[in-house]
């Protein structure tokens, strides 16, 4: 369109979940050479990793899907797992993108050469490939955080982090415990309380609960989708969807304003009015500022909490028994099952597979104090090697499927640089991603995240890692890149 000519450059894509396909997509509507590298037999990513009982995704559904494809049939506001991982299993078929995925292929290693100007990625099986692009989309939180216990490894029943489900573990009729309460501790228990006959909650830190509404779409609503979709935007980009992500992400950036006091508020009315036992009610207050943790959207949490099988255990963890949980002042939980919700290792992203760039600089010597890349998708002296919800973006707080299709346009625009051989290497500059490192960390101190709690948020260093100005300006930065702050080796 702009009259110059293109040549066809060979992409190697790094995972198969929500990100990983939408490069695909991308790339063969393009009629562009790629492959997609998965470790795993199945596409879906966190949404086949996790399994759990309870397991919904905390963006609403219709704004839940790739905007190119908005999907009629959800059954409710709220989605499943199981329903979610369906969508993506459509999507990659629908956009004939499965033949160009290699399962079992887990990439162990990129290395780029700067006399080729091109990346070598090697799989576990030592088989490689050479592409001018390497698209790392290979997740956020992926890699469990299990909890450092003393007798862990003793318990004698099943013990298992929630992203690994053990489906023979005794859950029906069980005395069950349940380490952890984030968002994936808060939906466990809302799901397996009325299976259980004793649920030992162990709760280190109280939540805050934003209650959402959850409720079923219709037949004749599904059918009104289908026939006319332009309906669907309406939902999407609708002041309760969108307009509440982006009061929600004003509020982070601007943490005594009126939005977040507001937040502030909804939260303990609903703690003040669900939870009618007072003892309960203190123990679930949390003693830190609501979002600074990872907020917890739910409609139904403080309702099974209250459940008569639902013990919830304030006291410290002294150690793991074979048969049960021993508390710090002797109390002992005698268990069947025990369930480990602790979370994961937020830094690791593409790691451990290793990346070498120029000059032989690896990732992990870049990485040595945080993850870190320029407006979280490129990486000084890693040219051509592009990042989908990478570090530092707006990662928790937005639905990354949009935030990965913003990125998506953002790297498109760098990638057309080596198509017309305007370039046959592009990385940031260094004094760029310095640059950008210093006013974001100086912002991260002020959000919500740093206002004083522990979470997955915090680097480790304590600074918040993630995007720390507003939506709209990640948006705006993504439109175009600043061509200037890039290395542009011809
Ligand atoms: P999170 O949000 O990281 O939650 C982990 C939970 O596990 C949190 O309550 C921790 O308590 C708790 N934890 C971790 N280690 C321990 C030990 N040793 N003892 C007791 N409790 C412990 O992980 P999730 O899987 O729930 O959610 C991850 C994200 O997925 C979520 O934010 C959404 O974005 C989707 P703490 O608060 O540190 O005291």
């Amino acid at each position: 369109s702009d009259g110059k000519s293109r040549r066809s450059i060979r992409s190697a894509i790094i995972g198969a979940g929500m990100a990983g396909i939408l490069a695909a997509i991308k790339l063969k509507q393009r009629g562009e050479d790629f492959v997609v590298f998965e470790k795993a037999d199945r596409i879906g990513g966190t949404w086949r990793e996790n399994r759990y009982p309870g397991l919904t995704c905390d963006v609403p559904s219709h704004a839940y899907t790739y905007s190119f494809e908005p999907y009629p049939d959800w059954k409710a506001n709220f989605a499943d797992g199981a329903e979610i991982h369906g969508y993506f299993e459509m999507v990659t078929d629908k956009y004939g993108i499965r033949d160009q995925i290699r399962f079992g292929c887990e990439v162990t290693a990129v290395d780029w050469d700067d006399a080729t100007s091109s990346w070598t990625v090697t799989i576990a099986s030592g088989e490689t490939y050479v592409a001018d692009v390497v698209i790392a989309a290979s997740g956020v939180l992926h890699h469990p955080k299990l909890p450092e216990i003393e007798g862990l490894d003793s318990f004698e029943g099943k013990s298992f982090h929630t992203a690994r489900w053990d489906d023979e573990a005794k859950i029906d009729g069980g005395c069950v415990g349940l380490i952890g309460c984030g968002s994936t501790g808060i939906q466990i228990v809302t799901a397996i309380n009325r299976r259980v006959e004793r649920l030992v909650h162990f709760q280190r830190s109280p939540q805050w609960i934003l209650p959402v509404q959850q409720f079923a779409f219709t037949d004749e609503q599904r059918a009104a989708f289908r026939a006319d979709p332009k309906l669907i935007d309406a939902i999407r980009y609708s002041d309760e969807y969108l307009g509440a992500v982006l009061r929600f992400t004003r509020a982070i950036t601007d943490i005594d304003g009126a939005q977040m006091q507001e937040i502030e508020e909804i939260c303990r009315q609903n703690l003040e009015t669900s939870v009618r036992d007072p003892e309960l009610r203190e123990k679930l207050r949390p003693d830190y500022r609501a979002a600074c943790k990872r907020l917890i959207y739910s409609w139904s949490y403080y309702e099974e909490v209250q459940h008569p099988a639902v013990f919830v255990e304030t006291g410290g963890i002294a150690q793991v028994e074979p048969k049960g949980v021993r508390m710090a002042d002797g109390t002992f939980h005698e268990l069947d099952t025990l369930i480990l919700a602790t979370g994961f290792r937020a830094d690791r992203f593409i790691r451990p597979a290793g990346v070498t760039g120029q000059g032989g600089r690896t990732l992990d010597d870049f990485w040595s104090v945080r993850p870190s890349a320029y407006y979280a998708v490129t990486l000084p002296d890693f040219p051509n090697f592009f990042m989908l919800n990478g570090p530092t973006g707006p990662v928790g707080n937005f639905s990354l499927i949009d935030i990965a299709e913003r990125q998506w346009a953002y790297i498109d625009q760098l990638m057309d640089l080596l198509r017309t051989g305007e370039a046959r290497a592009v990385a940031p500059k260094a004094s760029a991603h310095a640059d950008y490192e210093e006013r974001r960390i100086a912002a991260a101190k002020t959000t919500i995240f740093g206002s004083g709690c522990s979470s997955w948020y915090l680097d480790a260093t304590g600074v918040p890692s993630s995007w720390p100005w507003g939506y709209e300006d990640f948006a705006e930065a993504m439109t175009v890149p600043k061509f200037e702050d890039y290395a542009i080796a011809a």
